[in-house]
């Protein structure tokens, strides 16, 4: 029996697998519209056989893009392109789900093979950055953002309420709050981009309050039947991994008594000095003490793109959600590859079942 294989039920979302497309933005929307490369694309992964399918980092605001190619849910014309990638998603038997932020510093930059650095001051195509303290990331994100008034604080909390109720409306069932990759809610927890010192900065848990009054507002407005879930940075990999870590699950398990239902578990990405040791499921040990500490469901992704690995993580309880990202983009139909080479023939989403079945009787022998 394979355990990556099998169903997932949090609250009304029922996962016909353990596998989930992590959010990967694409850089190709207009003015934050979904255009003609999105529904090919999210469409190709969902009948790919994932039980989870999450929609890149949408804008909250204009200004909360990464770059002008980002998706957006800051209008409810926005919704119209959206419904149709939720609906496409689950008529292929995945869950639909998207992520919802506001890139903060890291805002107003060029798309990755442009340069992946802040679009020149001046440029018409750019624009002014808002962040907690006024601090630019450095490297080539080299805008100095503006620290944020209490009012900015108030208005971007409640244009992530509203993105929520859009999506909810565009037909969503799974909702994952970007807090963070060094983004606006990740540079509120980090001491390497928040030196307030009112309520939201100083003590790990001024830092947290950000973060925990948006995902309470959210929760008012998203149903308690659906998930709700975040991504958070909970190692930075910058020398004070430990300290930065017991906060985190320190703030995990509030969020938790406050509604979330799973947590994304990633890096934070606040500070180009991060020294990140990049290897196959790095995240693993991590994801599985959050899991135990916090005591809450938890997927994370980074480095999880062979079979047996993936199997792993899930068989051996250090996450509930395998999350494959660029495997998916290099195959969409990375998990039906997955399950041929776990022997698994049976899950009805195989398609078509029948050539499955075909292929494991006719598998050519060894040798
Ligand atoms: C990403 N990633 C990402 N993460 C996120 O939270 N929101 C996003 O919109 C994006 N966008 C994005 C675009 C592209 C092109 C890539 C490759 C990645 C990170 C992604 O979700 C995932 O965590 C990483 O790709 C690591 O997982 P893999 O690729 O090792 O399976
Ligand atoms: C991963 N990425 C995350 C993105 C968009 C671009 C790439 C996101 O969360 N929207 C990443 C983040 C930081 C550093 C390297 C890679």
């Amino acid at each position: 029996m394979s355990s990556l294989f099998s169903p997932f039920q949090l609250k009304d979302a029922r996962l016909r697998n353990r596998i989930a497309v992590p959010p990967m933005c694409q850089y190709q929307a207009v003015d934050g519209f979904v255009t003609d490369w999105h529904l090919p694309h999210y469409a190709g992964m969902a009948r790919g056989g994932a039980g989870l399918v999450i929609v890149e980092a949408t804008a909250v605001s204009a200004d909360g893009r990464i770059s002008p190619g980002c998706l957006g849910l800051w209008r409810d014309e926005h919704q119209t392109g959206l419904a149709q990638l939720a609906a496409a998603i689950k008529s292929a038997g995945a869950v639909p789900g998207i992520q919802i932020g506001h890139a903060g510093r890291k805002a107003s930059a060029r798309r990755p093979w442009e340069g992946d650095d802040h679009i020149a001051e001046g440029d018409p195509s750019g624009w002014a950055t808002i962040s907690p303290s006024a601090l630019a990331f450095g490297g080539g994100l080299s805008r100095v953002p503006r620290e944020m008034t209490l009012d900015d604080i108030a208005r971007v909390q409640g244009d992530f309420v509203s993105a929520a109720q859009r999506a909810l409306a565009a037909g969503f069932e799974w909702l994952e709050l970007h807090f963070a990759h060094g983004y606006l809610a990740q540079s509120f927890l980090s001491v390497h981009a928040n030196q307030r010192s009112d309520a939201y900065g100083g003590s790990a848990d001024h830092r947290g309050r950000f973060l925990r009054e948006c995902l309470e507002a959210v929760r008012k407005v998203w149903p308690e039947r659906l998930p709700l879930t975040a991504r958070l940075g909970v190692i930075e990999y910058d020398g004070r991994d430990e300290e930065t870590l017991s906060e985190a699950i320190t703030l995990v398990r509030q969020l938790r008594a406050s509604g979330l239902d799973l947590l994304n578990v990633s890096m934070g990405f606040s500070t180009p000095e991060a020294r990140i040791p990049w290897g196959p499921a790095l995240l693993a040990p991590v994801a599985q003490r959050v899991r135990r500490e916090a005591e809450l469901p938890v997927a994370a992704s980074w480095g999880i793109d062979a079979p047996e690995l993936a199997e792993r993580m899930v068989a051996e309880g250090m996450m509930d959600l395998v999350m494959v990202g660029r495997a998916h983009l290099a195959n969409p139909h990375w998990p039906y590859a997955t399950a041929m080479a776990l022997g698994v023939t049976d899950a009805p989403w195989l398609l078509p079942a029948s050539y499955a079945h075909w292929l494991a009787r006719y598998r050519p022998a060894a040798g």
